[in-house]
């Protein structure tokens, strides 16, 4: 039997090369060896004001993101979080085991609340019980995400060993995956803060779906730090950053792609690293075009009934457990 995966994106906005290098890549990579669920967790998108058409459009450009990254309906399933009920049902049960102090903790509410928890939404504060529901639903064995998920990754696992102790072992503890490098891409604008897809300033993120002449200028603005050299140094993040994206896409080892950039500056750097994007970019938003929305429909609807027969499961023995089935 091979070991599971889950792991889900939210339909707002749109990607970015960091939710690319940060996650998606690796669904990819890990769907060979793993049974593999992905997930658009359309539930995540609506603890923030979303307009309804948009998020319709959103959740099935979302699927075609996926499918256009590699990942491969033949072998993971690909479905919406709201098609399977059950997200919902565990989240109420998971709701009453997991605890206020915890949940306060979470430096994502923090950010996305602004700060003002009069005037959040409770399903802001309540988003990482949704998340653990996604995870425990399918007795998952490992997840990739990025960096800031990590948090969220210990939450879940705090309150399936609490709900294993109280009422019986129930629930597998899931493993997060974290790739060593790519697990936290910073904005171009701004090294101190993740690109993120909810960032105001357009050239801070390069998306999956920007042009070449896009991308090349953002690399272009890209702020630097002080110094010459092309090196990955933690006093210097912008470069840094800038090396770390283009280490990813070509494969090479740090010192490789130093050596690389050795007596070069930041003009050709950053030349080529635009070149390398706008390379890698090119196949992947021609696979984006060749996937219609009948054919993405086809590949979700029957996504939805796989992962619910095996969130059913799950649901009905903790329901058996807590002695209200
Ligand atoms: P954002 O912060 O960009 O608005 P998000 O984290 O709210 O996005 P999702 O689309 O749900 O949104 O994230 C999908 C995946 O991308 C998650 O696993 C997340 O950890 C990862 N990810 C997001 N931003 C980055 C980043 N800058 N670098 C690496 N991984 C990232
Ligand atoms: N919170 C995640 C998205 C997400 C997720 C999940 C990731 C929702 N449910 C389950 C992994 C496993 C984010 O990236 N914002």
């Amino acid at each position: 039997m091979k070991k599971r995966i889950f792991s889900g994106a939210q339909p707002t906005g749109q990607l970015h090369i960091g939710n690319y290098l940060g996650a998606l890549k690796n669904w990819v990579a890990l769907q060979d060896e793993y049974e593999a669920f992905y997930c658009i967790v359309n539930l995540h998108a609506i603890t923030l004001p979303q307009d309804p058409a948009g998020l319709r459009k959103a959740t099935l450009d979302l699927a075609r993101i996926y499918l256009a990254a590699g990942v491969d309906p033949s072998r993971s399933t690909i479905f919406i979080q709201s098609d399977v009920p059950e997200h919902a049902e565990l989240t109420w049960v998971l709701s009453c085991i997991a605890r206020m102090g915890e949940l306060e903790r979470m430096t994502q509410f923090k950010d996305k609340g602004k700060g003002n928890a009069e005037r959040a939404g409770v399903g802001l504060f309540t988003y990482p019980v949704l998340m653990a529901a996604d995870i425990l639903l399918y007795q998952t064995d490992l997840v990739p995400v990025g960096q800031d998920q990590k948090q969220h990754l210990e939450l879940c696992r705090d309150i399936a060993e609490r709900f294993n102790r109280d009422y019986g072992e129930t629930f597998k503890l899931p493993d997060p995956y974290i790739p060593p490098v790519g697990a936290s891409i910073k904005s171009l604008q701004d090294p101190e803060k993740k690109m993120s897809k909810s960032d105001e300033n357009p050239n801070g993120s390069i998306l999956l779906l920007d042009d070449a002449d896009t991308v090349t200028k953002k690399i272009k603005r890209a702020v630097t730090d002080s110094g010459t050299t092309i090196d990955f140094d933690e006093t210097r993040p912008a470069i840094s950053n800038l090396l770390s994206i283009y280490q990813i896409l070509t494969e090479k080892t740090r010192h490789e792609c130093v050596e690389h950039f050795q007596g070069k500056g930041y003009g050709h750097f950053k030349t080529e690293l635009a070149e390398t994007v706008v390379e890698f970019l090119r196949p992947f938003q021609e696979r984006v075009r060749e996937f219609d929305d009948e054919t993405i429909k086809s590949i979700l609807q029957p996504g939805g009934e796989r992962a619910r027969e095996i969130a059913a499961d799950t649901l009905g023995d903790v329901y058996v457990a807590l002695g209200i089935e």
